[in-house]
């Protein structure tokens, strides 16, 4: 075990963030973190969790001509249903959005929380205008569900974070033929003990097909005695079975170090649902700030693939 060379921030932050807080909510929020993002109609889209006074979340919509500055919509996008089953799941709240872009679908998985536990919801739209509640996906106690956007030998792939005593907080990847059923599940990485990320780590941002495998960001938790740190970490998946790992950098690409990140409604948190990949090998990178407002950063798709290759820590 060695010190790295001093090195600039793998992960350049924008010198405008916070880019996004609740002063620029048309109505009434708490907060605004944790987004999804993705590429629709020349634009950036992003779909933005925000906490009431109620302590319960919904879900807001901005959009973005640069991917910094961004208007919020008049309305929120999603609230709890109030139909059917998804009223009974949804009742304290949806969270944590990601959103997947796949045969011309804009898919969207989000933690559904009611009295029955956290379960993840799919939702779709084609225009970001309407949007339609398609399936609950998994059983309770599952949050962090992101989906490849892409199909192998006609499976539909996810990365999902289920919760057991034995085995806490690791990432898994299942199959689904049709986005409904999903099954075939196997573990792909867990958390190492006395490392940045040894109480739990959690699929982030939606998968970035790279020409060396799928980059994942993901974030990792580390208690202290002032409580738990919230910091993101990269792993490399195999192109045509992500299930496998090439390889996790050892060491983190972003941790709270901003004001907005160190304190908050929850913190020293910095945690992704969302990355956009640019023309000339850049990904800007989405954070929630202390469970209270959205920052931006910059980082090149390459060097992060490097530092999954060069240092890396096992999946297990
Ligand atoms: C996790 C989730 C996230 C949140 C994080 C830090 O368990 O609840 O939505 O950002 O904790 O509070």
């Amino acid at each position: 075990m060695t010190a790295s060379p001093k090195s600039p921030p793998i992960i350049e932050r924008c010198p405008d963030n916070p880019i996004l807080t609740r002063d620029d909510i048309p109505y009434a929020v708490e907060t605004v973190h944790n987004a999804g993002i993705t590429r629709y109609d020349g634009r950036i889209i992003m779909l933005f969790r925000s906490h009431l006074r109620n302590g319960r979340s919904i879900i807001g919509i901005a959009t973005s001509e640069d991917g910094f500055k961004f208007t919020v919509g008049p309305k929120p996008f999603m609230v709890p249903s109030t139909e059917g089953r998804f009223a009974e799941y949804e009742a304290f709240g949806v969270e944590d959005p990601r959103i997947c872009c796949i045969d011309g679908e804009y898919l969207i998985t989000y933690s559904a929380y009611s009295r029955h536990g956290v379960r993840i919801g799919l939702a779709k739209t084609r225009d970001f205008r309407s949007v339609e509640r398609v399936s609950l996906i998994t059983q309770a106690d599952m949050r962090n569900v992101v989906i490849f956007p892409e199909k192998f030998n006609g499976r539909y792939a996810r990365l999902d974070r289920p919760h057991s005593e034995i085995s806490p907080w690791s990432v898994w990847c299942s199959w689904s033929p049709d986005l409904i059923h999903w099954g075939g599940s196997e573990v792909v990485m867990k958390p190492v003990p006395y490392h940045w990320d040894e109480s739990k780590i959690g699929p982030g941002a939606t998968p970035i097909r790279t020409e060396r495998g799928w980059l994942c960001i993901y974030h990792g938790v580390f208690e202290t005695m002032d409580g738990a740190v919230y910091r993101l970490g990269v792993a490399l998946h195999e192109l045509l079975d992500p299930a496998k790992i090439i390889g996790i950098s050892d060491e983190w690409v972003l941790a709270p170090e901003d004001p907005w990140e160190l304190t908050g409604y929850v913190h020293n948190v910095v945690f992704s649902c969302g990355a956009v990949e640019d023309d000339n090998g850049g990904v800007k990178i989405y954070w929630g700030g202390a469970d209270t407002v959205m920052c931006a950063g910059s980082a090149r798709l390459n060097d992060l693939v490097d530092l999954c290759l060069d240092n890396s820590r096992p999946p297990f």
